[in-house]
């Protein structure tokens, strides 16, 4: 069980049995010299953990050995099933700070005082592939918020993209179906790009918005730490005389968005699976703690009655130029789980916990969701009392009369386990501090429609496209080509493009001429006409909104033998003012010997540290050195990948074969700079800052 060691002050000898209680205050016995005795699960000390109990040293096993039974059957049953969405996460736990009273607005406690700190725990997702899959799949990414608030938990279980592909929660079935592997061969893992996903999304021109999303750089971004995250529905706060006020929930990282580009991610999944996660707990190991802000759009019925769109369509949002979020606090992630199951695994989210003053949409989707979570929580651990263990459990005092089943921990004591009762024993409702659903006033006929104001498809689709830089538009026709080029049935591929026609002309086009097909379809029958009056929306690029800052990125520094060692000291120290990190690749992951002898460490070897695990690169190389890697495909794919991923290289003119040899001219454009120029290490920091020099992308044609 438990593995540290124990307190000294307790220490005995297994001789006499002792136990001592450990930190996390469980039993655990010990021997001389404190190193614990490995027990069964019983506590039954074990004599032999190397060899099963047999008739001889060549016999064979016997039933008897209830050390070997009781491990082996353990180890057997240590999977638990994986989420049937969201599979693939990672966690960490956090605060969140309040920064100012939203008394106005609404009665949930974690509100009403600025400064007041939640403690937090989130987990990052990607949506399709299962546990084990690559983190720079393209795809929509989770974030979901647990914040254990005086009044119980509130889950924000939301994604990196602001719309969803269905508007009625009775389709996700089928939309997830179409992603995950197709039934019959069980491939493609984690990819959209396959015939069912394209069907299935040809075939509803409801999500067109949300493809527009998945298509763009959003679905591949770089870390965790630079992603927004959308609550998506709109939910309603409610003050404590019950008014109600609309509100979006959006998670706004501090370090700025960052995207890959997608050659880089397909590279980046081969050279690092765990790319994202490893980020993220180097990230938070190093004290570098990353933080978002929880801004609010919030509206009133006048505001939702006016606004182009229904705001109960979660394939619609409000673009911020509309209505503005108001930053309300701040999420800090500060420590990794101690333990990844118990913590990661384990965490059940569930959309309907809300605390009193947080309430619901009539949402389709939300109200769908608010049945799922309870019914996937009950199936993934096994039991009700998922809420017993400590990941889930409020951090807020809490008394009811559920009890027994699978794994209770906590069992309640005394003779009254219901309520109203006449022994004056345990908690009783309170109308006052309770949750009140806000009184909405519903009536109509039991119907399954759709409503008419769910039915434009493509105007905000556009808006999208509209809003994003050239570069990123780029982006997204080259992804909906590679992902339609994947799907095997031609009538797929061209539903798709008459679909484009209604989004934007011009990428149906290019999509089009991409995928070879000569003739465009006829524009697909929309239920009303797609509008072509949305302003473009700035706030939608990741590009317009960039940091102009390099702080919580990483430079890959290639080194060679007899480097110089006050140059690499003088990029380390200003890399390091500017919040960033930089590792070193050398041709052994011994390391080299710098030109005063010094003897410099290396992260990576070549072959393990390719350029695309960094954000910029330098080549730090004497003549010889760049030589000796020119012969090294991993060295010239290193500055070949840089220079087509848009990346800033800094360069000792030691490295120029090097370059040459990579058909990189260090002439081409201001991201080369060479570290010999006066105040070439600041130049070279200043570009870094713009994180890619998109203006060679249309040049490079990846
Ligand atoms: Fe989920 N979703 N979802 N979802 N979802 C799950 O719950 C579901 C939707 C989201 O890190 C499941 O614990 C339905 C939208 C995240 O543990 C399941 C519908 C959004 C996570 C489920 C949706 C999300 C989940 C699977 C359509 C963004 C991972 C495992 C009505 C706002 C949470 C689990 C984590 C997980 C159902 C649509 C976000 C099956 C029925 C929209 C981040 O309950």
């Amino acid at each position: 069980m438990a593995r540290k060691p124990a307190a000294k002050s307790e220490a005995a000898t297994i001789h006499d049995q002792a136990l001592v209680r450990g930190d996390g205050g469980e039993l655990h016995q010990i021997a001389e010299g404190h190193v614990d005795i490995l027990t069964t699960a019983q506590g039954g000390p074990v004599a032999d953990d190397q060899n099963t109990l047999k008739i001889g040293a060549r016999g064979p096993t016997l039933i008897e050995d209830f050390h070997f039974r009781e491990k082996i059957f353990h180890f057997d049953h240590e999977r638990i099933p994986e989420r049937v969405v969201h599979a693939r996460g990672y966690g960490a736990h956090g605060f969140f700070e309040t920064y100012k009273s939203l008394a106005k607005y609404t009665r949930a406690d974690v509100f009403q005082r600025a400064g007041e700190k939640t403690p937090a725990f989130v987990r990052f997702s990607t949506v399709a592939g299962s546990k084990g899959s690559f983190d720079l799949a393209r795809d929509v990414r989770g974030f979901a918020v647990k914040l254990y608030t005086k009044e119980g938990n509130w889950d924000i279980v939301g994604n990196n993209i602001p719309v969803f592909f269905i508007q009625d929660a009775i389709k996700f079935p089928d939309v997830i179906h179409s992603v995950k592997p197709e039934p019959d061969r069980e491939f493609p893992q984690a990819q959209s790009a396959h015939d069912t996903f394209w069907d299935f999304i040809s075939l509803t021109p409801e999500s067109m918005h949300m493809i527009m999303w998945v298509m763009s750089d959003r679905a591949i971004p770089r870390s965790f730490r630079f992603m927004q995250g959308f609550g998506v529905h709109t939910f309603r706060l409610v003050n404590t005389a019950d008014e109600s006020t609309f509100v979006k929930f959006i998670w706004k990282p501090k370090l700025g968005m960052q995207s890959v580009v997608w050659n880089e991610a397909v590279k980046i999944n081969g050279a690092d699976p765990d790319f994202h996660r490893r980020d993220l707990w180097t990230a938070i190991k190093s004290g570098n703690f990353p933080e978002w802000e929880l801004c609010l759009q919030l509206f009133d019925q006048e505001f939702a009655d006016n606004f182009d769109f229904d705001v109960l369509d979660p394939t619609k949002l409000i673009p911020e130029e509309i209505l503005p979020p108001i930053p309300v606090g701040r999420l800090v992630l500060d420590g990794m789980p101690d333990n990844f199951f118990a913590e990661t695994e384990q965490v059940a989210f569930m959309t309907q916990n809300v605390p009193p003053g947080i309430d619901f949409s009539n949402d389709p989707l939300l109200q769908g969701r608010n049945f799922s979570y309870l019914d996937t929580q009950l199936k993934r651990l096994g039991s009700p009392n998922f809420t017993h263990l400590p990941i889930n459990a409020p951090k807020c005092p809490f008394h009811h009369f559920q009890q027994d089943g699978h794994m209770a921990m906590r069992n309640p004591v005394g003779r009254a386990n219901y309520q109203p009762n006449s022994f004056g024993e345990g908690p009783r409702e309170s109308p006052e501090r309770g949750f009140r659903s806000f009184a909405d006033g519903e009536e109509g006929q039991k119907v399954r429609l759709r409503p008419e104001s769910f039915s434009d498809h493509y105007s905000q689709a556009g808006q999208f496209f509209n809003s994003q830089t050239p570069a990123e538009q780029r982006h997204i026709a080259m992804a909906l080509t590679f992902e339609l080029s994947k799907v095997e049935t031609p009538v797929i591929r061209e539903r798709m493009i008459a679909h484009l026609l209604n989004i934007d002309e011009g990428l149906a086009e290019t999509v089009a001429e991409k995928l070879g097909i000569t003739e465009l379809p006829e524009p697909a029958d929309a239920a009303i006409a797609p509008r072509k009056d949305l302003e473009p929306s700035p706030a939608l690029s990741i590009i317009e909104n960039g940091p102009n800052s390099f702080e919580g990125r990483k430079i890959g520094a290639l080194v060679s033998n007899g480097v110089d060692a006050s140059l690499l000291k003088a990029l380390q120290t200003a890399i390091e003012k500017e919040g960033a990190a930089m590792e070193v690749i050398a041709p052994k992951v011994g390391g080299v010997q710098a030109d005063d002898g010094t003897k410099i460490p290396a992260k990576h070897m070549i072959d393990g540290g390719p350029s695309v695990l960094f954000d910029a690169v330098l080549l730090l190389l004497t003549e010889e050195g760049a030589d000796l890697l020119t012969s090294e495909a991993a060295a010239r794919d290193f500055v070949a990948d840089a220079f087509a991923h848009c990346k800033f290289i800094g360069f000792t003119p030691g490295a120029v074969p090097l370059l040459a040899k990579a058909g990189v001219d260090p002439s081409s454009d201001e991201g080369l700079v060479s570290l010999t120029d006066g105040d070439a290490v600041n130049t070279y920091l200043e570009g870094c800052r713009k994180l890619r020099l998109w203006a060679r992308e249309a040049g490079v044609k990846l």
